[in-house]
């Protein structure tokens, strides 16, 4: 089992994991602790993380980054299709709907889907956690923004499966955020004590999400949510890109737009000189060597200009604000800390903002880069058996009302019913019972379309099957369960048909025997009869979730909440002699976003291989560098400390083999097997290794005999 936690960012990934001494961040193969979003194709292998965000520039067709928000939308999503204009590289329509990439990998064209990207990625924050854990890694917890609604939650699941990961849980950025500062909090106040209710903000490269968090002892509960999807530090690059392209066309006639490269560069600039900006209020400047047309160009910007051309993004920051503020309907006095986290939050006219408008200093008391990560972790950690952490539940929320439609029999109006409201606890189940002599189909939706930032509002479509009317030719009862699962991702987890028949004493008993685990289900059922229509086009909802029942909803019609299950009223004494059976019955569910088995086993399949050919490639090429750093390095010892232990002939010969390898490794030997540079090693070292050995025993001699000659 490892514990693990990763921050998915659409710029930046954390590694965190749990160790003896507790959770931390750790560094990848380049000793940092943050891995760029960031793969690149090349002839022979991948690159992906630090190696491949220094292609970005050289090798800016087949380097693929910004590519998290292509997760479960299809390609001429209108979203898409504006992000495909500021893309070095192809993006091309899959079969599956989706987006893929189109890149030279190996010398042919290939295509890859967002799915495969990401797994690529996830298998470099894989490596890393494995090579700091020593042991292989498997169970994590992955991060994914509040917003994501089900097709982009199952589209990053499917990444994970690609690389073997076992996902317990997709978390919600923020939510990981709240973990980390609650979990160690010493302060907080009892379970039945009003809560701590405390803000976290979070300015990534590619959004802006905000939520409220209410904490007691041992506790924290999401009380809402709210975000700008397009607002990020990225934005603030868009606003000096753009200034400075109108600045060189009319300083130097440069058209910057019309080269892809220089685009790049420029944006790569404007990153720096706005981070700079961060730091310093006066004067800076922009230079980039042979920028266009072999011309060097140069700019300046402070930050009083700057936040004047970004006066727009600052203004933006305020509705997710005011519409958390609305959610809650909290007063400003009651929150006790606003806590800001992600790396444009360090602009400090963000920073500002954010202040002036709850009238308070933001704390910065996380580390705004790793907290999402380390909550990850911790989740990870609560999650596993297999490691001991201070017990601490989180309830999430839903950001999206979802809505059930179903089809009705004949002579009945059809069904709708808003199965979870905004905010509504999650993970969370509910039952509902309908009545029904036939398959019936029902239609999972998000009902408040406008305020999803996704152009699809159709979650999935599940037929309950194998439904057939009961004995005595009226319908069956049919109890089918919804969930709100722990990834966020709603589906109609399972469903029952209830047949019912008389029964004789004894066979009653032994029915009681054998449902005593359904009980409480049971008298709920009884209990649903009485109040059903003979329509029963509205379906009693029965919540069952994983936490304490919600703040009762207002129930409208027949629709009516029943407690959670196991505090339900114990059975009546006397119950008529009724046989109850529960028939499973399938679900057929058919969902906005799934990639299918047979695709996901193919990209399991070439992910190996590519793995595979990563290795071999990464030990070609350590066998090649080892081959070059015995040239150098016998080069110069031959000259110096080997000297005195080869003859003159001998060291010219071996000089001259020194040359040769070194012309080889640069013309014939520039792309060989492994197996020819081990094998050009070894006629090197049996020239070599009498040299070192009569060095070695020469050198060690007498310091041996110093040594002792000390002791004695
Ligand atoms: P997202 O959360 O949108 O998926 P991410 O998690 O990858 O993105 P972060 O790493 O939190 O993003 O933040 C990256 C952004 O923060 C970049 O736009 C970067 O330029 C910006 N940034 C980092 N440091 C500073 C700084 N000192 N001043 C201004 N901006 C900064
Ligand atoms: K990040
Ligand atoms: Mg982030």
């Amino acid at each position: 089992m490892s514990v693990v936690g990763f921050d998915l960012g659409f710029l930046n990934c954390h590694v965190a994991i749990a160790r003896a001494g507790g959770i931390e961040t750790v560094a990848n193969e380049f000793s940092d602790r943050c891995t760029p979003a960031v793969v690149s194709f090349g002839s022979k292998n991948r690159t992906i993380g630090v190696a491949a965000k220094n292609q970005l520039i050289t090798n800016a067709n087949n380097t693929v980054s910004c590519f998290k928000k292509f997760h479960g939308r299809a390609f001429n999503d209108p979203l898409i299709q504006k992000e495909k204009s500021n893309l070095p590289y192809e993006i091309v329509h899959m079969n599956s709907g989706g987006v893929g990439v189109k890149v030279m990998y190996l010398e042919e064209e290939s295509i890859f889907s967002v799915e495969q990207i990401t797994a690529m990625l996830l298998s470099k924050l894989k490596e890393t956690a494995e090579y700091n854990l020593k042991k292989p890694v498997t169970d994590c917890v992955i991060s994914v923004p509040s917003f994501f609604t089900d097709a982009e939650r199952r589209s990053v699941l499917d990444a994970a499966q690609i690389v073997g990961l076992n996902c317990l849980k997709l978390m919600n950025d923020m939510t990981a955020v709240a973990l980390t500062y609650g979990i160690y909090k010493q302060d907080l106040p009892a379970p039945e004590e009003k809560p701590k209710i405390v803000f976290f903000v979070d300015m990534g490269h590619s959004s802006f999400q905000v939520s409220a968090c209410a904490f007691n002892k041992g506790k924290l509960k999401v009380l809402g949510t709210a975000f700008d999807p397009y607002l990020g530090g990225r934005s603030f690059d868009e606003k000096l890109v753009e200034h400075f392209c109108v600045e060189f066309k009319t300083k130097y006639k440069l058209d910057v737009k019309s080269k892809v490269r220089a685009v790049l560069r420029l944006f790569q600039e404007c990153e720096k000189l706005k981070k700079l900006m961060s730091s310093n209020s006066t004067d800076l400047p922009l230079n980039i060597e042979c920028f266009m047309n072999d011309l060097d160009v140069s700019g300046r910007m402070n930050r009083t200009e700057f936040e004047g051309l970004c006066s727009d993004l600052l203004q933006r920051l305020e509705a997710p604000l005011r519409s958390l503020m609305e959610q809650i309907q909290l007063h400003v006095e009651d929150i006790s800390a606003v806590e800001i986290i992600g790396g444009a939050t360090r602009i400090p006219s963000v920073k500002e903002r954010i202040a002036k408008f709850f009238g308070k200093d933001v704390s910065t008391t996380l580390n705004a880069d790793e907290a999402v990560a380390r909550g990850c972790a911790l989740q990870c950690a609560i999650l596993s058996p297999a490691f001991k952490v201070r017990e601490f539940s989180v309830t999430d929320v839903v950001p999206y009302p979802i809505s059930l439609k179903w089809s009705t029999e004949a002579d009945e109006a059809e069904g709708l019913h808003e199965v979870f409201n905004k905010n509504h606890a999650a993970p969370f189940s509910k039952v509902l019972t309908f009545y029904r002599k036939n398959p019936f189909q029902i239609e999972a939706f998000y009902s408040d379309p406008s305020n999803v930032p996704h152009p699809e509002s159709k979650i999935g479509q599940f037929v309950v099957q194998n439904i057939c009317a009961a004995k005595d030719g009226e319908k069956s009862k049919v109890k089918v369960k919804v969930r709100v699962n722990t990834h966020g991702i709603f589906s109609v987890s399972t469903a029952s048909m209830v047949e019912r028949m008389e029964a004789d004493e004894q066979e009653d008993q032994e029915a009681e025997a054998k449902t005593q685990s359904t009980t409480d289900t049971l008298e709920t059922d009884s209990s649903i009869q009485q109040d059903s229509t003979e329509a029963g086009t509205q379906p009693q909802v029965q919540t069952e979730g994983q936490h304490s029942p919600p703040p009762p909803e207002p129930s409208s019609g027949e629709h009516k909440m029943m407690g959670e299950k196991g505090n339900e009223k114990p059975p009546e004494a006397k119950k008529p002699k009724i046989k109850v059976k529960n028939i499973e019955l399938n679900i057929e569910a058919s969902l906005v976003w799934q990639l299918g088995k047979d695709l996901l086993n193919l990209y399991i399949e070439n992910e190996g291989k590519m793995i595979l050919q990563d290795k071999l490639e990464k030990e070609r090429n350590d066998a090649k560098n080892a081959v070059e750093e015995y040239v150098y390095e016998f080069r110069d010892k031959l000259s110096g400390p080997y000297e005195k232990f080869v003859s003159e002939t001998d060291q010219s010969n071996f000089l001259a083999l020194l040359t040769d390898t070194e012309n080889w490794l640069y013309e014939d030997g520039e792309d060989q097997h492994k197996q020819v540079y081990i094998e050009k090693l070894e006629e090197l070292k049996k020239l070599g290794a009498p040299i070192q050995s009569r060095y070695r025993e020469a050198e060690e001699r007498p310091r041996m005999f110093e040594e002792l000659g000390q002791r004695l």
